[in-house]
């Protein structure tokens, strides 16, 4: 039986931290679902089609993306319910530091009482480790470089929505 593994995420924008994340889960499971979820924690600075269309153009850009990376979304409900329709067992998150680890850890539970989904935390290369999408907003509207943080297609958008 193939095991599906969902990688939830804000996305807003995707950053070669993520990117690390996704392509470490899509070694490791059958299929990789990338799942653009609205975070009601969070303001958004990009609609969630624009944030799946950069995914999607960064991995379509790297000719090594493997092809068991499907990019979806998920607006309605629980993100386990997600997991249900689609089959997927396993939730991969990103962990940068303990914070994220006590940050995730609520969550962790409460998936694996609410449907039986576990968990699985997979750190990003340590040169990512200081990323974040918060951040990249910030330094990008401030007028500051940051390609050597996100995709190139997450470099051009953002270069080209900065005023003149
Ligand atoms: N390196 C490695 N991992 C990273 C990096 C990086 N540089 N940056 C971010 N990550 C990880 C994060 O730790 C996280 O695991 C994931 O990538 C996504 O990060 P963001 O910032 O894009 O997304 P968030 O933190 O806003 O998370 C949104 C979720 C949808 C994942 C979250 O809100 C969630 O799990 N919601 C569940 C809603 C639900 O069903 N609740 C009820 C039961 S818990």
């Amino acid at each position: 039986m193939s095991k599906i593994a969902v990688v939830p995420g804000s996305f807003d924008p995707i950053t070669l931290g993520h990117l690390d994340v996704i392509r470490r889960a899509a070694a490791v499971f059958d299929e990789v679902h990338v799942l653009v979820v609205h975070n009601p924690g969070k303001s958004a600075m990009l609609p969630i089609s624009e944030r799946m269309a950069l995914i999607q153009q960064s991995l379509d850009e790297d000719p090594e993306t493997p092809d068991n990376i499907i990019v979806a979304s998920w607006s309605v409900g629980l993100l386990v319910d997600y997991c249900t329709e689609v089959g997927a067992s396993v939730l991969v998150k990103g962990i940068r530091s303990q914070l994220d680890v006590a940050y995730e850890t609520p969550m962790v539970l409460m998936n694996r009482s609410l449907a039986g989904v576990e968990t699985v935390f997979m750190l990003p290369e340590p040169s990512h480790a200081h990323v974040s999408s918060t951040l990249v907003r910030q330094v990008s509207s401030l007028g500051g470089d940051v390609s050597p943080y996100v995709p190139a297609a997450v470099a051009r958008f953002l270069a080209s929505t900065r005023p003149a």
